[in-house]
């Protein structure tokens, strides 16, 4: 089965961050997944632009990074600037006025444009935006912190997702509450990546590599 797995670095060990980032590498991490918030889209604080630069230099994986922050044009240069060709940034479409204008701006600057749908926004909303974008990031639970319990309503929405991403050429991604049950349902009707935090992967006196070879061995 073909999926990727990206570990939620806002759940990592933040005394000894580049060992953790060396350790899921050699465990084999496919990225490295950036939660980004300002305390205004969302009312939680997590990584900052300094924490997503370090783990840019210190890791030749992509990473994926997750804006939930008000307005992101006023301060994507910001983001881009730091980041590699090949890294994937996504936006939240309600958090900004002209979400179509920054995604162009991912795109010039040689990323993978992406956008990130809460729970509660609808596929029908975002319809146009779906042909502009490479990745779309479904949460599973609402925004602004990890451990939070599965949203079942969503499935709804990831079978309306699924229909339409070949014919616009998007990859799904899974975030929030990713548990094994999960990817055993939803890789194989073709979600293509699983954001790993604390209800897999984190915290769970597991050794990483153990936690993503089970993973990878999962009989579908
Ligand atoms: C939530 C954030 C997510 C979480 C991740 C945590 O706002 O976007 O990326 O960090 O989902 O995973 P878990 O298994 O703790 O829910
Ligand atoms: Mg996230």
């Amino acid at each position: 089965m073909n999926f990727k797995l990206t570990a939620s670095m806002m759940c990592a060990d933040y005394g000894h961050l580049e060992q953790e980032v060396k350790t899921l590498e050699e465990a084999g991490i496919d990225s490295f997944h950036i939660d980004i918030m300002d305390g205004r889209y969302v009312p939680n604080f997590a990584m900052s632009l300094n924490d997503m630069a370090y783990i840019a230099k210190t890791t030749k994986k992509p990473l994926d990074v997750h804006l939930m922050i008000e307005h992101p044009c006023n301060r994507i240069q910001l983001f881009l600037e730091r980041l590699r060709p090949g890294d994937t940034v996504y936006i939240h479409p309600e958090a900004e006025y002209h979400p179509s204008t920054t995604l162009q701006c991912i795109i010039n600057a040689g990323m993978v444009p992406g956008i990130a749908l809460n729970p509660g926004t609808s596929v029908e909303t975002v319809m146009e935006m779906l042909r502009i974008v490479k990745s779309v990031l479904v949460m599973s639970v609402n925004p602004g912190n990890a451990g939070q319990m599965y949203l079942p309503y969503v499935g709804k929405k990831i079978t309306k997702l699924l229909a339409l991403k070949e014919e616009l050429d998007f990859e799904m991604v899974w975030d929030g509450a990713c548990s094994a049950d999960k990817i055993l349902e939803y890789a194989p009707r073709g979600v293509d990546g699983f954001v790993l935090g604390t209800t897999l992967l984190f915290g769970k006196g597991k050794p990483y590599k153990e936690t993503l070879s089970d993973i990878r061995e999962l009989k579908f």
